[in-house]
């Protein structure tokens, strides 16, 4: 995105469309309703080395067409937005566009099988903040609540909606709480974000059973999703809007985020840290901060504040695998 010679705009007289589909190698663009398998021009592979992809489902782009009937990217238009993370394995340190070009963000959590993880909802809360999407929770699976979870799902529920984050009850078995939800997408592009396994696809399904998508199942073993959906595609709703269903992700991990940042990400906090003594207090060490008083007063939420303190240690120390 900073480079913006890769940024030609779609202007002469080209095909132009929306990615709704890549695999990496070929990418679905959809002109006017018509879809085109196409490729990319070298020079977007080989620019922006700092991202992992030069194109994501999302991306406004024009096309040439190919005697075969195929397509080739020869422009892409500059995003208004994207949804990134920190790349992991051989990529490790790059940054890693899931989609660009959203209106909203759903975090899916489940309540079990994988169990809700509130360390990817900060992070991935400070992330929608900085690129300045909505964002909201969805805590799928609610038919698996029993007593013994029904306490910490209300207290992460209560927590997030404090804040000011919708949460969402939902369970794509039961079809609880997904009217709601389906509600919360029309007439938008809202993509759908979370772990393996907690129901992606399934609530999408439940949502528009046209989408026919392939759902997985939990292994035994770890009690985790299986990676069902592999690839990242944009559909549209038959009730109004689209939806972006992505791959699980195994962690959410942040990139590009200046540490200077991160408290004005924590929304919370800024109602306290106008009063602390140091304007540019990162309410860790200093002296006199209303933020760290606000947490010791119970006005602040401790597990916010833990989460942000180590959001901000790691990113201090530059690590390779911040959210691990
Ligand atoms: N009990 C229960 N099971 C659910 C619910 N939603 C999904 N599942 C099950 O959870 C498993 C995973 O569902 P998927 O929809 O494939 O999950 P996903 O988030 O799309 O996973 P990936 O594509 O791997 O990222 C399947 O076995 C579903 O049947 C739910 O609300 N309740
Ligand atoms: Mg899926
Ligand atoms: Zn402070």
């Amino acid at each position: 995105m900073s480079d913006s010679s890769t940024r030609d705009s779609a202007t002469n007289g080209e095909p132009s469309g929306v990615v709704v589909r890549s695999t990496g190698s070929w990418y679905d663009v959809n002109v006017d309703g018509q879809v085109v398998s196409s490729r990319i021009r070298g020079k977007f592979r080989l620019k922006n080395t700092d991202q992992t992809n030069p194109v994501v489902v999302g991306d406004r782009v024009s096309i040439r067409m190919e005697p075969d009937g195929t397509g080739l990217i020869v422009g892409i238009e500059d995003r208004f937005n994207c949804i990134s993370r920190r790349a992991a394995g051989r990529k490790v340190g790059k940054e890693h566009v899931i989609v660009a070009n959203v209106d909203a963000a759903w975090i899916i959590q489940s309540v079990l099988l994988p169990k809700i993880n509130p360390g990817f909802i900060d992070r991935f809360i400070a992330m929608a903040g900085l690129h300045g999407i909505p964002v909201g929770v969805v805590i799928n699976k609610c038919d698996l609540i029993e007593e013994t979870f029904a306490d910490a799902i209300s207290f992460w529920s209560d927590l997030y909606r404090g804040i000011g984050y919708p949460v969402l009850h939902t369970s794509a078995l039961s079809g609880e709480g997904v009217e709601e939800f389906e509600t919360e997408l029309k007439g938008k592009t809202s993509a759908i974000i979370g772990p393996s396994g907690v129901g992606k696809s399934s609530l999408l399904n439940h949502i528009d059973p046209e989408l026919d998508l392939r759902v997985g199942d939990i292994s035994t073993r770890t009690q985790k999703g299986t990676h069902t959906t592999t690839f990242a595609a944009l559909y549209p709703l038959s009730s109004g809007g689209f939806v972006v269903d992505t791959p699980g992700l195994r962690e959410y991990g942040l990139i590009n985020l200046e540490p200077e940042l991160l408290p004005h990400l924590f929304v919370e906090f800024e109602r306290f840290s106008a009063h602390c003594r140091f304007p540019n207090c990162t309410h860790d060490h200093e002296p006199d901060c209303r933020v760290k008083e606000a947490v010791e007063s119970d006005e602040l939420s401790v597990e916010r504040y833990e989460s942000y303190l180590n959001i901000l240690s790691s990113l201090r120390r530059g690590d390779k695998d911040v959210g691990r």
